[in-house]
Parts: C-alpha cells; sequence; structure tokens
C-alpha cells in the first residue's frame, strides 16, 4: 500500500541567515523525503519563515528596516539558500500569512469556546530602559539551582534546570545591561495539565524515540503546567481579539503554520485534499523534523493544541541533536560560523548532503563539522571510490567501444552482491539511520575497486582481449550505476549529472532490481565531482 505524508522542517526564524545548524535538519529531512519519493509514496514537504517574536522586532531596530521588509529580503534569502542546496519543499511559506492569522484566530475562538483559555495577572522582568517586557532569552543572571553565571531565563544550561526568570539570582537585560523591573501584567493561559493523561498515552504511542521519550516522561513527573499564549506591545505577530494590545505569543502561531502552509499549499494545488491530512481520522501520515531544543513544544502544546480543536495528531517526531564546528558551539561573534550562503560561494552542496549523511545516526547526539574530516570524506569516499570507479571503467568504453556496454553480467555474484544490498538499505533510510546508508554503500563501492583492480582492465587493451575488457569495463559501469541509485535522495546533482552521463534514469522500482545492465549507450565522461582542498574549505568561514 502507498502512503500518503506530510513532512515538516521546524520553521527558521526570520532575523538571520540559513545557517550549517539550520541546513543539517533540513538535508536529514529532504534524504528521507526523496527516499519516501523514490519507493513511491506520495509525499508533500513544506516549511515556512518564522517571523513574529521580539528577537525580529529587535533585528529590524538593529537594522534600521521596517519589519515587513526585513521578513521580506529575509524570505528571498532563505528561500534560496534551501533550494540551492536542493531541500525539496513543495511549499515554503511565512507564519506571517494571512491563511495562518485567520487558522490562529478560528483556533484560539474554538479554545476559549471550550474553556481552555483563562486569564491570570503575573509578575514579569521589565526593561525600562528599552520598554519592554523582557523574553526568557534575554535575560541572563545566576541559576538558582547549581549557582552557574551567565544562564539564560528559562533554563540552565549546566544544570538542566528549568525555571522561571524571576527566579535567576542577578538577572540582568541582555539588552540594556540594566537591572530588570518586576512588573505585573494580565495574561492569558492554555489549560495544559488537563490533557495530562491524553498526552501521556500519546508519548508513549511510538511516536517518540526512547531517548526522548525518558526526557519527555521527567516533564510529567514534575507535572505539566499552564502555557502563557500571550505577549505584551512592543511585540511583532498578531493581536489577540478582543484584548487591549496583547499579542499571539509566537510559539502559538508558529506550529500552526505547519497547518496554514499546508493550506496554502492546496489552494495552489486543486488535487491535494486538506482534510484528507488534518481531519482527526485520517489516514495520512504525519511526520516533523524537529531539533531537540524545541522537544516541549512539539511532545506537549502542539498535541494538545491539535486535539482540542479535533485536528489529528503526528505520527511521529524526528529528534536530531546539534551541530558544531570544529569542536566548539556555532557562533558569530567568535567567529565559528558557517552560513549557508557562505559554504555555497565554495562548494557543491551534495558535499554537504554527503558528510551530514554520513553522520546522521539515530538518536540525539550532536555532531561535529570538522574541516580536515570533511576534505578526506569528500575525497576518499566520494571521489577516490565512487567518480573514478566510472572514470576508469569508462576510458576504455568510449575509446574502444565508442560507448557502447556490453550486455553480459560479468560477474553474477558481485551482481547479486549489490542488488540484495537493496533490502538492508531501504530499511536503514526508513529507518532515518543514514550513516548506516552510507558504510553500505561504501562497502559496496570497496568491492566494486576491488573488482576493477583484480581484473586489471588496462593490461587487456590488445585486440585479443577486447572480449573481456568490454565485459569487465560495462560491469564496472553497471556497478557504479547501482552505487548512485542508491545515493540518490543523498546526492541529487551528483547523480542528475551521472544520468546525463548514463544515458539513463536512475529510478527504484520497489527494490531496486537491476539484474540486467541499465543502460546500453554512455556518454563521454564529463568531470563529475572535483576534488577538494582544506584551502579552499576554510574559506567558507565567515
Ligand atoms: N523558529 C523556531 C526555532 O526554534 C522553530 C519553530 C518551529 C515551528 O527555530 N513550530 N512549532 N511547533
Ligand atoms: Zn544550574
Amino acid at each position: 500500500m502507498k502512503k500518503k505524508i506530510l513532512v515538516t522542517c521546524a520553521l527558521p526564524y526570520a532575523n538571520g541567515p540559513i545557517h550549517l545548524g539550520h541546513i543539517y535538519e533540513h538535508i536529514q529531512a529532504d534524504i528521507w523525503v526523496r527516499y519516501q519519493k523514490l519507493i513511491g509514496n506520495t509525499v508533500y514537504f513544506i516549511c515556512a519563515d518564522d517571523a513574529h517574536g521580539t528577537p525580529i522586532l529587535l533585528q529590524s531596530k538593529k537594522l534600521g528596516l521596517s519589519i515587513e521588509n526585513m521578513i521580506n529580503q529575509i524570505y528571498l534569502e532563505h528561500t534560496s539558500d534551501l533550494s540551492r542546496f536542493n531541500i525539496s519543499y513543495d511549499n515554503y511559506y511565512s507564519t506571517h500569512s494571512i491563511e495562518n492569522k485567520r487558522l490562529l484566530i478560528n483556533i484560539y475562538i474554538k479554545l476559549k469556546r471550550k474553556k481552555l483559555i483563562y486569564s491570570d495577572t503575573i509578575a514579569q522582568l521589565y526593561d525600562t530602559k528599552h520598554n519592554l517586557f523582557l523574553p526568557d532569552r534575554f535575560i541572563i543572571g545566576t541559576c538558582p539551582k547549581c549557582f552557574s553565571s551567565n544562564q539564560y531565563g528559562d533554563c540552565c544550561e549546566v544544570c538542566s534546570t528549568t525555571y522561571n526568570a524571576l527566579d535567576l539570582i542577578n538577572p540582568k537585560s541582555v539588552l540594556s545591561s540594566t537591572t530588570p523591573e518586576i512588573r505585573m501584567s494580565k495574561h492569558l493561559f492554555f489549560n495544559l495539565p488537563i490533557f495530562n493523561n491524553m498526552l501521556y498515552q500519546w508519548i508513549n504511542s511510538g511516536v517518540l524515540d526512547n531517548c526522548i521519550l525518558n526526557k519527555v516522561k521527567e516533564w510529567f513527573n514534575v507535572g505539566l503546567k499552564p502555557w502563557n499564549i500571550s505577549r505584551d506591545a512592543p511585540y511583532f505577530g498578531f493581536l489577540i481579539p478582543k484584548e487591549v494590545n496583547k499579542y499571539f505569543y509566537v510559539w502559538l502561531d508558529a506550529p500552526i503554520a505547519y497547518i496554514s502552509t499546508f493550506k496554502n499549499f492546496c489552494k495552489k494545488n486543486n488535487n491535494v485534499n486538506f482534510y484528507e491530512f488534518w481531519d482527526e481520522h485520517s489516514n495520512t501520515y504525519l511526520y516533523h523534523f524537529i531539533g531537540k531544543d524545541i522537544i516541549y513544544f512539539h511532545s506537549l502544546f502542539w498535541p494538545a493544541i491539535l486535539h482540542s480543536i479535533n485536528f489529528r495528531k503526528p505520527n511521529k517526531l524526528f529528534v536530531h541533536g546539534h551541530v558544531s564546528i570544529n569542536g566548539k558551539k556555532l557562533s558569530k561573534s567568535k567567529n565559528n560560523f558557517i552560513t549557508a550562503n557562505s559554504y555555497l560561494s565554495v562548494l557543491e552542496a551534495d558535499y554537504l548532503r554527503y558528510y551530514y549523511a554520513s553522520k546522521l545516526t539515530l538518536g540525539i547526539n550532536d555532531i561535529n563539522f570538522n574541516l580536515e574530516e570533511f576534505v578526506q570524506k569528500i575525497n576518499h569516499d566520494i571521489i577516490n571510490k565512487i567518480i573514478n570507479l566510472a572514470a576508469r571503467s569508462s576510458r576504455f568504453i568510449i575509446e574502444k567501444f565508442n560507448g557502447y556496454l556490453s550486455k553480459k553480467i560479468f560477474d553474477q555474484t558481485l551482481n547479486n552482491i549489490f542488488i540484495n544490498s537493496s533490502n538492508d538499505i531501504q530499511i536503514a533510510f526508513e529507518k532515518l539511520d543514514i550513516s548506516l546508508v552510507i558504510k553500505k554503500i561504501i562497502y559496496l563501492a570497496d568491492l566494486a575497486n576491488i573488482f576493477i583492480n583484480k581484473n586489471k582492465p588496462w593490461l587487456l587493451t590488445k585486440k585479443d582481449n577486447y572480449h573481456d575488457l568490454h565485459n569487465i569495463c560495462s560491469m564496472g559501469i553497471h556497478l557504479f550505476a547501482i552505487i548512485m541509485a542508491y545515493l540518490k535522495p543523498i546526492l541529487p546533482s551528483l547523480v542528475e549529472k551521472t544520468e546525463l552521463f548514463l544515458n539513463t534514469k536512475l529510478v527504484w522500482v520497489n527494490h531496486i532490481t537491476y539484474s540486467k545492465l541499465i543502460t546500453s549507450k554512455i556518454n563521454s565522461f564529463i568531470h563529475l565531482a572535483k576534488r577538494i582542498e582544506l584551502s579552499q574549505v576554510k574559506l567558507i568561514m565567515i
């Protein structure tokens, strides 16, 4: 049975460029989406810019731009970067859209009718110099539990305790370095605790991997808390109806953009049925790819909201760890930063896709982008083991046989090993164990190179040996084609070039079942991919 699947990535904030940390998630999801499409499932892949919140407001002031101008500008940059990385979104939209506003307000009215929203007056930290209530990430102080200094207002990065910003010892505003004042303000709360049982059941229904499930259970042990969904002006977002100067919190309208972005997509594609994907009895699948820092929102608030409005809940959250560069956190100020654009101005998108793929394991381990290792992996695996296989074999096919391949499978045992690997490779793709996919493919590439080394076609260039020369080199090309077919979800550009070279489309029919040579005449070998140098790769750091 073919499946219908909706896949999302977390929405990048519209206050800065896409960097290598974001790209990790988009590449991971894109590989999975391309794989699902190759095996014949219908997949819609969507994302949007997250255009609301205090940081967006402050950034536009800093740049001296109107907010609208800034988010439009950033939208163009984000979509350009993502498409140059071959991230195959069917729709990339924005939280600041008319569809999102309508949907948000409808949902809010529904929640109110169901008496899931109540108001309360609470104390918060206020920056008197900038005249605004400070978001948690704009407050820094000493952790009340372990006494580590320089911790944010929501949780301690040293001891992982979550707390209220008011509990921080000696809090300071990040904006003005002044000590904030405590001020009272009325806020609206979503009654999360009444969903305790429903959520507990849901998180245990296979939607989370075990390592994440344990973390989420800890939140249940502490007890779920009501969720503040309002923010005071000045803010950038949507105003709450019938309230004065109150805005919806960015984290309420951001996930709703998963729905509104899809709605906008359906508007442009009449054949796609919106409710087939969002109705609570939907038979389609919904998968969210997210970083481990936003599990709370996706495993508690989001399913509770969906449940309240009688929409379907996600089938699975694919959670990943963070990326560091040369062992250190990404940081612009510490010059340890690579934007998507700075990378692309020097290197091929597929190289990063390959490197990340080789590091994508199950679980939420952080991964490190190491420049030396990157160079070594590209040159060693892609160039020496894979591309070279085609170069070595195609030379003779072009020179001696005018590009025509032999119809004979020279080594049937080796052919069987290649074909039979498709099952394992497919299972690894399905589970998102992409590093295992790479290991299996490199193992095959090693076997193919051993085959060439053993049969030494370069010693068979006399007319008497033409028969063997033809069969051996054709076999080399055949094995190369199978390897590239397996790599299709990971290296879309390189596979496209390969298809031109091979004069054939590398398709997956259920499993890859190429029992015979899949192409008859190849084109002359154009350089499919180039080696890279460390000096060149260093240029991508900004
Ligand atoms: N802009 C957010 C972030 O952490 C992600 C929003 C994800 C969308 O970068 N929503 N939900 N839920
Ligand atoms: Zn602490």
